[in-house]
């Protein structure tokens, strides 16, 4: 791991013109590099800036004393600052020239330059924020619509942390009855104890359920919910993939196989992140390059939340049809008859009609808005679902899982009349993942991962 005490900065704004920089300074170091960089007005210092409050002056190189820019500076001191660390904020005029400068002359007076994340990473390690919540910060800066922004703030401001340390106290109550049972076990307290493990465990593994629940759903948030387009060439995929975006990305022609290769693209529906796929048709084929696109067109299948079936409806229903149809059994499927703007042939009309089902035109837009509201229905998003979703990312995600797997086994176990000690094992498989979750219990080399995704100056 990277030096602690060493002083680190960073340009926390974007690239670019901007009116505004900053430039952020952390560590034991900061006061004294501001101290020898910043002129206030009327002559005063940086030490003379009281905690919390803003001076005003001009920022200097310290190798020529030139003066680089006309700055607003501001003092947080240890521990109650954004890292947990002395930090300073040095806002000067957009110009990256300028910027550029001052970090200069941040570093030339013993600062090193931070890594991706590294502020945050020094308020968890500082023990400022766990890792739930310093995820919840590079989620915030990431989010793709005002329902992933609620979720990562709900989430910075310990709500998920919250539920797990109260799942974490079942847990450990459940221990310490089962501790007594080994450590007096000339006391004859094994019905009663039971019992209390039974219950605790219950309470524990509910609650586990809700989460798992709500962070399916918050995973989406974050990431986006992945529909993929599907069905035979010329169906009108990528003319539907098209409406749904409102710009013509994709390639629309009458030749079958037009589309090569997936093609996806973000929208916003009802608040939720959608990610569109559009695949390539798919048929048997002996073209090498349309083979490699209905390869990926399966892999979308794979990867899909939902997928969106699509059928011509100005032609006759097919084998080619059925056999698509017989490869989405597992999946979450709505049914789609596009080109309603034509007469619908009534072979496909017949083999969809007791299906999930929308008739649409991609050319006309007709029946899009349909479509919409039920992705959004097939994804289990309400107004009240949307506003209590804790979300969780795929890490957080996948050792909620695993802590309700474990738990499952303890209680299995705990039924079937096992020695009730053995149960513990379970029960502390479960709470080191939960542990991990929020960072209590977790290896260098994953913290390491988790900040590096971070952009620079956060
Ligand atoms: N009338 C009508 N024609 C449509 C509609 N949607 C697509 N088409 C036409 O159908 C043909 C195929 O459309 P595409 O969107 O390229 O079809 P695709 O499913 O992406 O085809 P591949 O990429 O070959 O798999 C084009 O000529 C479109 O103009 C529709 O809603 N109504
Ligand atoms: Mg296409």
């Amino acid at each position: 791991m990277e030096n602690r005490t060493d002083t680190i900065a960073a340009i926390s704004s974007a690239t670019g013109l901007s009116g505004i920089s900053i430039v952020r300074i952390s560590g034991q170091e900061a006061f004294v590099v501001m101290q020898k960089i910043y002129r206030g007005v009327k002559g005063k210092t940086f030490e003379e800036i009281k905690n919390k409050q803003l001076g005003y002056g001009h920022i200097v190189d310290v190798r020529t004393g030139n003066i680089i820019d006309e700055v607003l500076v501001s003092k947080h001191r240890a521990p109650y600052s954004y890292t947990g660390e002395d930090v300073a904020e040095i806002n000067c005029h957009g110009g990256q020239v300028a910027t550029q400068a001052i970090l200069q002359s941040v570093l030339d007076c013993g600062a090193r330059l931070a890594e991706g994340g590294e502020f945050t990473k020094r308020a968890f390690l500082n023990g400022r924020i766990d890792l739930v919540q310093a995820e919840a910060v590079m989620d915030i800066i990431d989010a793709k619509t005002r329902a992933s922004l609620q979720a990562a703030q709900n989430r910075l401001k310990g709500h998920l942390s919250d539920e797990l340390k109260e799942i974490k106290t079942y847990l450990i109550d459940a221990l310490a009855y089962i501790g007594v049972g080994i450590e007096y076990p000339e006391y004859d307290v094994e019905e009663a104890q039971e019992e209390a493990v039974f219950t605790l465990l219950a309470k524990a593994e509910s609650k586990l359920r809700t989460l798992q629940k709500n962070a399916a759903r918050g995973k989406i948030l974050n990431e986006g919910l992945k529909v993929a387009i599907v069905g035979k060439p010329n169906a009108g995929k990528s003319m539907l993939l098209n409406a749904l975006i409102n710009r013509e990305r994709a390639i629309v022609t009458d030749i079958a196989g037009t589309t090569r290769d997936t093609i996806s693209e973000y929208i916003n529906i009802r608040q939720i992140p959608v990610l569109i796929i559009d695949t390539a048709g798919i048929r048997s084929t002996e073209d090498v390059i349309e083979k490699i696109g209905v390869a990926r067109s399966l892999e979308a299948i794979e990867e899909a939340d939902i997928v969106l079936f699509v059928a011509d409806g100005s032609r006759a229903w097919e084998e080619q049809d059925d056999e698509i149809c017989a490869r989405l059994k597992t999946k979450r499927v709505i049914y789609l008859i596009n080109k309603s703007d034509i007469k619908i042939h009534p072979s496909v009309e017949e083999r969809l009609s007791n299906k999930n089902l929308v008739i649409l035109s991609a050319r006309t837009k007709e029946g899009l808005e349909e479509l919409e509201e039920k992705i959004v229905q097939e994804a289990g998003f309400s107004e009240e679902v949307l506003a209590a979703a804790l979300s969780a990312n795929a890490r957080q995600e996948e050792l909620i899982a695993k802590a309700a797997a474990s738990l499952r086994n303890g209680q299995e176990n705990l039924s079937r009349g096992m020695v009730v000690d053995l149960v513990e094992i379970d029960i502390r498989d479960c709470l080191e993942s939960l542990y991990q979750i929020t960072g209590q219990s977790v290896g260098e080399d994953i913290i390491d991962r988790i900040f590096a995704n971070f952009c620079l100056g956060k």
